[in-house]
């Protein structure tokens, strides 16, 4: 039985393809809205699938979802208040390592995701093999390969945002291993544990590294929702200092060399480069199926 209505976002990199597919699902369905007190425009449209109607939001082009730049506070907001019952995650598939950065940061959103491996024809023309099975059992969500500018793959991939919305049930995707800061981590959710209108709201381990790495945007949530925010800020406060002085580390670094090093561990077994003379050979290591974290 299909839902009678979705709402997907489409989230990528800057020029990976966002635009080519929000157009190839939703033709002349489309309009431009706002984001409330940003200039980013925000391009709305819809399709049908079955007896679903699909709302489809096309959010800006970012490689990270913090709040530095209005795109990224703009799509993550969009994702965190909205709550879309799918994002896709569109790739450049010839880029895969540096694009996981965002996948990461979507699935600690505990959004589900399908993620769309998009320019599937330029990775082949670099020789760039990629094991599409063994990466969605590394992150743990389905991967569709597209190149949308031929319309190629899009039929699967509205079927795979359709199997997900149907699904209901909780993934269980990959988690980027934080290390040494896990336990800080577990130390801030249970601050935030007592918070009835924080935990029913926003998944509580997304704002325990939002929070560790320092982000004001969510430290002002905190201060609008949390009835003890003053004391849960301080101690949160004491924790960063301790972190830092204990690992001679900025937090929001430790947190960024986490993600690189998980986007390493799930491309790596997922990767063949070509080899000239027509055999594959792994591209950045050894194939294996162990999966990452
Ligand atoms: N070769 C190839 N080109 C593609 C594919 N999909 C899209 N493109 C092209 O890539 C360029 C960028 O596509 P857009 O759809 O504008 O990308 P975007 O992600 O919306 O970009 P921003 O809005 O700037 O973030 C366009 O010239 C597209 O025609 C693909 O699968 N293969
Ligand atoms: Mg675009």
């Amino acid at each position: 039985m299909g839902t009678d209505k979705l709402l997907v976002a489409l989230a990528g990199q800057p020029n990976c393809g966002k635009s080519t597919l929000f157009n190839a699902l939703t033709g002349a369905r489309q309009h431009v809205a706002n984001y409330p007190g940003v200039t980013v425009d925000k391009m709305v449209g819809w399709y049908r699938y079955g007896d679903t109607r699909v709302e489809v939001v096309d959010l800006p082009g970012t490689y990270s979802l913090t709040s530095y730049s209005p795109e990224e506070r703009v799509s993550r907001d969009f994702i965190i208040h909205d709550k879309p019952s799918v994002a896709i995650n569109v790739m450049d598939a010839s880029n895969i390592k540096r694009c996981l950065y965002l996948t990461f940061q979507l699935l600690e959103m505990e959004i589900p995701v399908v993620l769309n491996l998009n320019m599937m024809d330029v990775a082949k023309n670099r020789g760039i093999i990629i094991d599409q099975a063994a990466l969605s059992w590394q992150l743990g969500i389905p991967v569709v390969a597209t190149t949308m500018n031929r319309g190629q793959g899009k039929k699967d991939l509205l079927a795979a945002i359709q199997a997900v919305a149907d699904t209901k049930k909780s993934q269980s995707p990959v988690r980027v291993d934080y290390k040494e800061m896990e336990s800080y981590l577990r130390d801030v959710q249970e601050l935030l544990i007592s918070e009835p209108n924080l935990v029913d709201t926003y998944p509580l381990r997304w704002m325990a590294i939002k929070l560790m790495e320092g982000d004001e945007t969510i430290q002002t949530l905190i201060r609008k929702k949390a009835s003890r925010h003053e004391q849960i800020l301080t101690k949160i406060e004491i924790l960063r200092d301790q972190f830092e002085a204990a690992f001679d580390e900025k937090t929001e670094m430790y947190v960024a060399q986490c993600r690189y090093a998980a986007a390493e561990g799930v491309s790596r077994p997922c990767l063949t480069r070509a080899a000239k003379s027509g055999i594959a050979r792994p591209a950045i290591g050894i194939r294996d199926r162990t999966r990452f974290a």
